[in-house]
């Protein structure tokens, strides 16, 4: 029996999570993916060591069949995106807080020793304070933050009320190798990379003077073994962030710089649900779980730019 189950293992994250899992040692590990927006080609390097299970994370028996055995599971499963949730709420609605809650009453029943949930910084909505930490008031700003702020206090019930030992992480921004550029519901920086390789202008919503606290995804990753593994903790959030802040507007500059062209954004209106600022308070992550984020916003993108490239050719 595999000790590791990554829900949402063939996505962006879920597969930089196994490839991390791999390299510490594990020699196999379980992936459930619906595949909806998760990709084979995504495990493509790590094919021969895990065990893909093509479920839906709304399907209870499936999830309890899959996790039988298993120790630890990282919860990554979700559809993704603000203004998706906003254009069309009910999917997202029925996956990130029905499929949540069933993988939770899988893990719980088949006695899981850690399970790690990958909740998002949209919780904290617009704080005038930054960076914004763990001790804030949550206040969601759309369907897609409240969904994920539902799935944190589920973890939180299921740790006081179930026995099930979990961990939240709010994540903030991640980009990174991987992440998919191809609807317009993609994270921006996927985006932003696919039009400077196509030397078109990328439309910025709003002034571009917002901001985001971009965390590449290797950190992201690590934190989740590091999450799996401190004692203790059980119930608790943590923001998994870089702790830094970044304009789009110096996000596409930088882009700019790295391929020494020069191309105008084009202004959009700002879009609705959106948070104006977002820098994570890492404080109590490094303390609690010995986060350690490595990557400067600059490496991080020119890996991942680098990634794009080669992955065009
Ligand atoms: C939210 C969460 C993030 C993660 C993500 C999952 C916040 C602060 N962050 O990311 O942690 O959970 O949801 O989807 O809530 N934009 C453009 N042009 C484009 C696309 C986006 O200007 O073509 C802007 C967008 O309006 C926003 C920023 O870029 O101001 C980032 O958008 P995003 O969709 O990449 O991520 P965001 O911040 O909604």
């Amino acid at each position: 029996m595999n000790k590791y189950v990554v829900t949402g293992g063939a996505g962006f994250i879920g597969s930089a999570i196994e490839r991390a899992l791999l390299r510490d040692g594990a020699s196999r590990v379980t992936v459930i993916d619906n595949l909806r927006s998760g990709k084979e080609a995504n495990l493509e390097d790590v094919r021969s060591s895990v065990d893909l299970h093509r479920v839906d994370i709304r399907d209870y028996d499936a999830l309890r069949t899959a996790m039988e055995g298993a120790e630890i599971v990282f919860h990554e499963a979700a559809i993704p995106s603000v203004p998706l949730s906003i254009d069309d709420p009910v999917p997202s609605h029925e996956v990130n807080i029905n499929g949540t809650f069933q993988v939770m009453r899988a893990a719980a029943a088949v006695k899981i020793r850690r399970l790690v949930y990958a909740a998002s910084s949209s919780a904290y909505g617009d704080t005038e304070v930054q960076p914004k930490a763990e001790t804030m008031q949550p206040a969601p700003k759309s369907p897609y933050a409240l969904q994920k702020l539902t799935g944190e206090y589920y973890a939180s019930v299921y740790a006081s009320c179930f026995g099930l030992d979990t961990v939240s992480l709010r994540y903030f921004n991640v980009y990174g190798p991987r992440q998919d550029p191809s609807s317009p519901y993609s994270g921006v920086l996927s985006l932003f990379i696919k039009c400077i390789l196509a030397g078109k202008a990328p439309t910025i919503f709003g002034d571009g003077e917002q901001s985001r606290d971009f965390t590449y995804v290797e950190d992201v990753a690590q934190l989740n073994l590091k999450a799996a593994r401190a004692s203790g903790f059980s119930g608790r959030m943590y923001n998994g962030g870089n702790g830094g802040r970044i304009t789009l507007n110096q996000a596409w500059s930088l882009l700019q710089k790295f391929e020494g062209v020069s191309i105008p954004p084009l202004y959009g209106p700002p879009r609705a649900g959106d948070v104006r600022d977002s820098q994570a308070c890492t404080k109590a992550a490094v303390r609690d779980l010995g986060h350690d984020p490595k990557y400067s916003f600059e490496e991080g993108l020119r890996l991942t730019l680098e990634w794009y490239r080669a992955s065009v050719r």
